[in-house]
């Protein structure tokens, strides 16, 4: 139960700012967005930036093989697992100041704001970032979470190449963030994720935070169309196997089935490759990424079922060979109602507005959830925009939020 002494303990909300303002330059845009590519050099710097300032603190800091960084502050009992908090320092391409990097920043804040108060905690209390969670240089997403929850073998996932075919373990050792602790060894009593909410309902509905409750399934295929090159002159249509021509509607075909299953259902095609990439031959290949999410079971069972029907329709209407390998997916999960209802107490102890919801983008709280009883806290971006340079959320909701997490903390630990 929240203690007397602390109820009116509050983070400092302009060094967090400040904080993010900071760690926004590692890797910041002309757009004043962030391109931080997991493990690249601009994570590099911001991994070294937290580490510094963890061991300025006295913190443990603990590095696991695929490169989650572990920070933890004591509890009076050393016997108790600790109650994690965290997210993700890596960014999309083209990503803004707070994806992620809220979360393991206000984590931060919450152990500096308590060692200012000279508060213990029964538990320890354990900061964590998690190695690519976005997903974008190395696929899949949510890695160094599903690692640690056993979800991804650690080994197939240090083999996982970027596109110029560096792997992920090559990258880590680049960047001397190849850690010896085994992922999964550390064990969490609890966690909670401060996320922005990437979406629109929050700013919509004038709240300051999200309680969330549950998370959108997600299906991620690398797909691949194959025909056969020809002349663009001599060929006529009625004999080509067109590989970009059947992509083209098997990409209608994935829209149409996301919109069928809306307002909850969504399919995304981010990437495409044409080859040969000549204008005047007909495209032999097509290469690219298929993405399915749903919040519901049977819908998101149905969605991946149509999606393989229309697949094999068009493959044999054009003549060519199309195949979606599903590299990794994420079943609809519910997080824990006793944190989550943790979260809501924080929240309306603090008089502060706030809704259920479910989460549309994936988050390494989704994979943790898995094995520890996580839950999640919002806090609204404007116009509900991420993975995208204009990616923006106010000083006054990232200190609400980081309160929130104070406090959830603190009961979940125990003062
Ligand atoms: O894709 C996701 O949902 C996460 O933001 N990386
Ligand atoms: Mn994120
Ligand atoms: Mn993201
Ligand atoms: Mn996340």
């Amino acid at each position: 139960m929240p203690d007397a002494s602390t109820a009116n303990l509050a983070i400092n909300a302009e060094r967090l700012w400040s904080n993010i303002m900071t760690t926004a330059a590692f890797g910041g845009t002309l757009k004043g967005g962030v391109r931080r590519l997991t493990l690249s050099e601009e994570d590099r710097r911001v991994r070294d930036w937290l580490v510094a300032r963890a061991q300025a603190s006295g913190y443990e800091v603990g590095i696991d093989r695929i490169g989650n960084i572990y920070i933890q502050r004591p509890g009076r009992d050393p016997g108790r697992a600790a109650v994690a908090m965290g997210s993700h320092l890596d960014t999309q391409p083209t990503g803004g100041k707070f994806d992620g990097i809220l979360g393991v920043l206000a984590g931060l804040e919450v152990l500096e704001t308590l060692d200012e108060a000279g508060i213990a905690t029964e538990a320890p209390l354990c900061l964590v970032n998690w190695t690519n969670e976005e997903g974008a240089r190395f696929a899949p997403g949510e890695l160094g979470s599903e690692v640690y929850v056993g979800h991804v073998a650690l080994e197939a996932a240090l083999a996982c190449r970027d596109a110029e075919g560096v792997t992920v373990g090559e990258a880590l050792s680049a960047i001397g963030y190849a850690g010896t602790e085994v992922p999964g060894a550390r064990r969490f009593a609890a966690m909670v994720e401060l996320h922005i909410e990437q979406g629109p309902l929050l700013e919509a509905e004038n709240l300051t935070i999200g309680v969330v409750t549950a998370a959108k399934g997600q299906q991620w295929y690398n797909g691949m169309v194959s025909g056969r090159e020809s002349h663009a002159g001599t060929t006529p249509m009625t004999l080509r196997r067109d590989a970009l021509m059947a992509f083209a509607e098997l990409a209608l075909a994935a829209e149409r089935i996301a919109r069928a299953h809306a307002p909850d259902g969504v399919g995304t095609i981010g990437m495409a490759e044409v080859s040969p990439g000549s204008r005047n031959t007909v495209p032999g290949e097509v290469r690219f990424s298929l993405e399915f999410r749903h919040p519901d079971p049977d819908h998101f069972g149905r969605m991946r079922a149509e999606m393989r029907a229309e697949a094999e329709r068009i493959a044999a209407a054009r003549d060519v060979t199309v195949t979606l390998d599903p590299i990794w997916s994420m079943e609809p999960l519910s997080f824990s109602p006793d944190v989550a209802a943790t979260i809501a107490q924080a929240a309306a102890a603090r008089g502060l507005p706030y809704r259920e919801m479910t989460s549309g983008a994936g988050h390494d709280a989704c994979a943790v959830a898995s094995a520890v009883p996580t839950a999640m806290i919002f806090v609204p971006c404007k116009d509900g925009i991420s993975h995208n340079e204009a990616e923006s959320a106010t000083l006054k909701d990232c200190a609400a939020g980081a309160n929130v997490l104070l406090h959830s903390v603190l009961a979940l630990a125990g003062v």
